[in-house]
């Protein structure tokens, strides 16, 4: 067990939560480990971001993006080492100086050298990180495991003993050797590291590797648990979920998910999934309805647009278009939709431009346009929508103009009665 008490669970011993431990006890067992319902998020759209092919920031972006993520509540702004250039540690500097509610880290080689450099920004922490795979050890820093744990120590005892917090991560862990890992974390654990991390760097690990991993490694160190995932297989967001499943504490996030590559886990993403399982603390916790706002800023500061696709934010996330479906989210939108988007401070629409339309999206598109019509009259224009659509696109303007005409057309009729026959 280290030294100090181990950040973020609540100073439980073996780095159990025992907020996780419920009334019921024929809960599963492997329950008692998660942390689904209270995680922490360690932001790196400063760090891992700055690695987004687009990404280029200057230290005022990094200033509005780095208080834009205080203010969503994020616990943890990771910044990149100051080791990195001159800009990049006076960047540093000058985020440490803003006074943010949320604890800034820098993440830096294993190597005095960077720690020193480090400690002299007025950061809150250093997140640690080396290779430990037989790829990066052979073809990156060519440094054996004794040389990494010796090393890995010194680092570690060194930040400790200027009174800051202190993360070590193996990058590249889930194509390491499982023992030499298990006997490194061990071995940093011992002299108190804050947290140990797990990187899935090249995006390889599926959830239930990651699972059976965190597990394994929940059962080694009375730390806290990090975790880092690549989504070159797109699997990101499901495994972080599956981390905190087996008693990881802490994810690493970037907004849009923005990175090496195509980049790790999202943070409106992992919100979309965590919201799910654990609505109060995800909506106590966080201020969702800036999610938008947040990655508005970041798109635009890295050139890039939100894809459709996107969770919560994508332009069409809560565009419902199928007639079956838009007559039952009338009705009761939990019938499609898991996530509410008015918790977002978004609005949900349904769409009725479309061959695929119902005449009830129709009828409340009539309503929205302040018209009246008898359902008879709906379902006799939807068929006329139908129609042109099935000929060509239409836009809402021609729905639109179609209704209008259409019940033009039944005033028309109601005002030129033919006589009456005597
Ligand atoms: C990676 O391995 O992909 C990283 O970006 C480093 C992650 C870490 O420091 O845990």
């Amino acid at each position: 067990c280290g030294t100090d008490a181990p950040n973020g669970t609540n100073g439980a011993s073996n780095g159990v939560n025992p907020a996780n431990f419920r009334s019921n006890p024929y809960q599963p067992v492997g329950d008692f480990l998660s942390n689904v319902g209270s995680f922490k998020i360690i932001e790196s759209t400063l760090r891992e971001g700055e690695q987004f092919a687009n990404a280029y920031f200057d230290t005022e972006t990094k200033i509005k993006i780095a208080k834009a993520l205080d203010d969503f509540g994020v616990d943890y702004i990771e910044l990149t080492s100051p080791a990195a250039s001159e800009q990049s540690r006076r960047d540093c500097e000058a985020i440490c100086k803003l006074g943010l509610k949320a604890k800034i880290l820098t993440h830096v080689r294993c190597d005095m050298r960077d720690a020193q450099l480090a400690v002299e920004t007025g950061v809150d922490g250093l997140d640690v990180v080396i290779g430990t795979s037989s790829f990066l050890r052979e073809h990156s820093h060519g440094k054996d495991m004794a040389y990494i744990e010796k090393t890995a120590v010194e680092v570690i005892e060194y930040v400790k003993s200027k009174g800051l917090e202190v993360r070590f991560s193996s990058e590249d862990s889930f194509r390491s050797d499982l023992v030499d890992l298990l006997s490194l974390y061990r071995a940093v654990d011992k002299v108190g590291v804050h947290r140990v991390g797990i990187a899935d760097t090249v995006g390889c690990a599926s959830p239930r590797q990651v699972y059976d991993l965190v597990r394994t490694l929940r059962g080694v160190v009375s730390c806290d648990i990090e975790t880092h995932f690549h989504d070159d297989t797109g699997c990101a967001i499901a495994n972080a979920y599956c981390a905190l499943e087996a008693g990881a504490t802490h994810i690493d996030t970037s907004v849009l998910g923005i990175g090496e590559r195509n980049g790790i886990t999202p943070l409106g993403g992992l919100m979309a999934r965590m919201i799910v399982t654990s609505p109060d603390y995800v909506k106590s916790k966080y201020k969702l309805h800036k999610l938008k706002e947040l990655e508005d800023l970041v798109a635009e500061a890295v050139e890039i647009n939100t894809p459709f696709n996107n969770p919560i934010t994508g332009f069409c996330a809560f565009t419902h278009k199928a007639g079956i479906h838009a007559k039952a989210i009338l009705n009761n939108p939990s019938t499609y939709e898991i996530l509410n988007p008015a918790d977002f401070g978004l609005t949900r629409y349904v769409h009725f431009a479309s061959r695929l339309t119902g005449w009830n999206a129709v009828k409340t598109r009539v309503g929205q346009l302040g018209l009246e019509m008898t359902d008879d009259q709906v379902k006799e224009c939807t068929a006329k929508i139908k129609a042109l659509a099935d000929v060509r696109p239409i836009a809402i303007d021609d729905a639109d103009s179609i209704i209008r005409t259409f019940h033009l057309g039944l005033h028309e009729q109601n005002k030129v009665q033919p006589p009456a026959v005597v």
